[in-house]
């Protein structure tokens, strides 16, 4: 058996052999194409390219032949907003941080026009990674204001890239959002999926700190020391929160273009509550699946893809975790539809644990025969209300309940709190997310939800009414549990 066995690999070694040497395995196996064959590839008409700010992607190329794609990119320098009342000057490709997304197919030639819009001051260039040459461009784009620099190059490997100015300082051109994503689409395209968006991530230095007010100009000595103030989504802290969510169907495929300009920091992207399906791991081919978090390098991107199962708000952060929930690196994608219980059940029991019982038991539900729990004076409310404030809620509203600014509103003096007692226990139940107005000042962000017992939410919240100059309300247990009973509102709160 065993001779007869190695006879017969050695003989498909010999026909390998064979076919390689008359060539069989050079060409037309589509595994086997590279950048030779993409170079050879012979390109049929002419178009300008679509170009697309964040979030949006352009048009898929879908199975079009390969062409000559005519780029036109202006760069801007701008006064934007980083976060509310912090005004920052940024410069862009096309008006937007990230900068236009482009997208191409292998074997288009490409004819870059850079513009550098006369109202500018600085020269700029740009260097596609997209490209195989010199500076990737940027030694053939460098443009002084007013001025238009064109170049042409052809896209012979398919993935996603970044591109950058590469003028000097590069590391203060990048930071101050001179950065974007070039999509080269494989032959074909890639596979149809029903939301495509783009998202870039890049950290910011300013000379005030994270929400100092007013105009905040470049920090050069933060930046080389890493330490950057904001680290974001599209440039801004809440480009893609709230109303400006991405958004998608249960039900659906989503695909994110998900890009990192740095200039220093690596990202672990994750999405809370959603797990990739794929992952193209660095924007390259190789795909990998059931992926919770991707390392997206300075410079680099992947692609990843998941279908939506269930409704509700899936944050995405860099779960560098700090940076998502004090220096803005936090979005979201808002899905509608049904609720599928088997994926996911929401709470099915609420208990008190009691290890000397050995067992969960289950909260009493109905009126007046919560035997088990002995009703507490205020002044007992307030001391255990005081020791769980300082486990759950000082992390973000801070010791003295005086909040961080434009990341977690105040609770001394709140308006908001004093207004409505109903609201401030839904919002411990069920977390809070959306604008909100407390004292004059805008919130934009994510409140969790706590997930504590009726008697713990009542006495957290009755300590928190009877501190800092609030309004004294005492929250009781009972209270807490006819809001439980309601339905969660709308992620978005009233004011
Ligand atoms: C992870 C950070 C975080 C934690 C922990 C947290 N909150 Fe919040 N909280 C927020 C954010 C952010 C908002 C604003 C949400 C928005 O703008 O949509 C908020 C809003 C509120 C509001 C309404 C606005 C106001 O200032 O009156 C109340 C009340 C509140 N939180 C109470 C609590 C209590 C009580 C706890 C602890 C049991 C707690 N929070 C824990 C982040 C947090
Ligand atoms: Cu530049």
């Amino acid at each position: 058996m065993k001779p007869k066995l190695n006879l017969k690999k050695q003989s498909i070694r010999i026909a390998v052999a064979i076919a390689m040497a008359f060539g069989l395995f050079s060409c037309a196996k589509k595994e086997d194409k590279d950048a030779q064959y993409y170079q050879d590839i012979k390109v049929e008409g002419q178009k300008e390219a679509e170009l697309t700010a964040p979030p949006l992607v352009p048009k898929p190329v879908g199975d079009r032949a390969a062409m000559k794609l005519i780029v036109n990119m202006e760069i801007k320098e701008q006064e934007g907003e980083m976060a509310d009342g912090v005004k920052y000057t940024y410069w862009t490709f096309g008006g937007s941080v990230p900068g236009s997304f482009i997208r191409t197919r292998v074997g288009d030639e490409v004819e870059f026009h850079l513009k550098n819009h006369p109202d500018n001051k600085m020269p700029h260039n740009i260097d596609l990674h997209a490209v195989t040459g010199p500076g990737g461009g940027a030694t053939s784009s460098l443009v002084a204001p007013g001025h238009e620099k064109v170049f042409n190059f052809k896209t012979i490997n398919p993935g996603l890239y970044v591109y950058h100015c590469a003028t000097a300082p590069v590391g203060m051109h990048i930071a101050n959002g001179m950065y974007g994503l070039i999509l080269v689409e494989p032959e074909g395209g890639l596979p149809p999926v029903d939301k495509e968006y783009y998202v870039m991530q890049g950290d910011f230095y300013t000379k005030g700190s994270y929400g100092e007010q007013g105009k905040q100009p470049f920090d050069m000595n933060k930046a080389i020391k890493e330490q950057a103030d904001y680290v974001v989504f599209n440039g801004k802290v809440g480009a893609v929160t709230g109303d400006k969510a991405i958004t998608a169907k249960v039900g659906e495929t989503v695909r994110i273009y998900m890009g990192n300009g740095g200039p220093n920091l690596v990202s672990s992207f994750h999405v809370i509550g959603e797990i990739f399906d794929k992952v193209h791991i660095e924007g390259g081919d190789v795909i990998n699946k059931n992926v919770q978090t991707t390392l997206i390098p300075a410079g680099g991107s992947a692609i990843v893809e998941f279908k939506v199962d269930v409704p509700g708000t899936f944050i995405l952060v860099d779960h560098s975790i700090f940076r998502a929930f004090n220096k803005g690196a936090l979005g979201m994608l808002k899905v509608e539809g049904d609720e599928n219980k088997k994926v996911y059940s929401g709470t099915t029991q609420e208990g008190i644990y009691l290890p000397e019982g050995g067992t969960i038991q289950n909260m009493p539900k109905e009126n007046g025969t919560a035997k088990s729990v002995v009703a507490k004076t205020v002044a007992e409310q307030i001391k255990s209300g005081r020791e769980l404030y300082g486990r759950t809620c000082f992390a973000c509203h801070q010791s003295e309940g005086q909040g961080v600014p434009n990341a977690f509103p105040p609770l001394a003096k709140s308006d908001f709190l004093n207004a409505n007692p109903n609201r401030a226990i839904s919002a411990v139940l069920h977390g809070l997310s959306g604008e909100i107005t407390v004292n004059g000042k805008k919130f934009n962000n994510v409140m969790t939800s706590q997930n504590l017992t009726d008697e713990e939410v009542a006495d957290v919240l009755t300590y928190v009414y009877n501190s800092w100059g609030n309004n004294k309300t005492v929250v009781t247990p009972a209270k807490v549990k006819a809001i439980r009973a309601k339905p969660a509102p709308k992620v978005t709160a009233e004011h």
